[in-house]
């Protein structure tokens, strides 16, 4: 589920599951302005399973235009923020033992 920044509305998104011989993935939901427009995206983390790489997509609610970034592996928390307040949203990962 994805929360909207306009009161009252809720997004649900599909988020998968697959296990198959291509291999298995998780989808989890990782909300954030990440365009800046001060409106939620709607963002999914791909995870699969055995393969390190985590894949985060974002329908980016200034131009509907889609956003793949490579960031973080399998295991890592996804804690996306703000962090250096230019009022866009983050990648961002926490990871065990750093
Ligand atoms: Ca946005
Ligand atoms: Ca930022």
């Amino acid at each position: 589920m994805v929360h909207s920044s306009e009161p009252g509305r809720v997004f649900r998104v599909c988020l998968g599951y697959q296990s198959a011989a291509g291999g298995a993935f998780f989808d989890g939901e990782t909300p954030g302005d990440f365009d800046g427009d001060g409106k939620w995206d709607i963002t999914i983390v791909r995870l699969t399973v055995g393969s390190p790489p985590a894949f985060w997509y974002v329908l980016n609610s200034t131009d509907g235009s889609m956003t793949a970034q490579h960031w973080g592996i399998s295991g890592d928390d996804f804690v996306p923020q703000d962090y250096d307040g230019d009022g866009q949203t983050d990648f961002a990962v926490f990871r065990s033992g750093w």
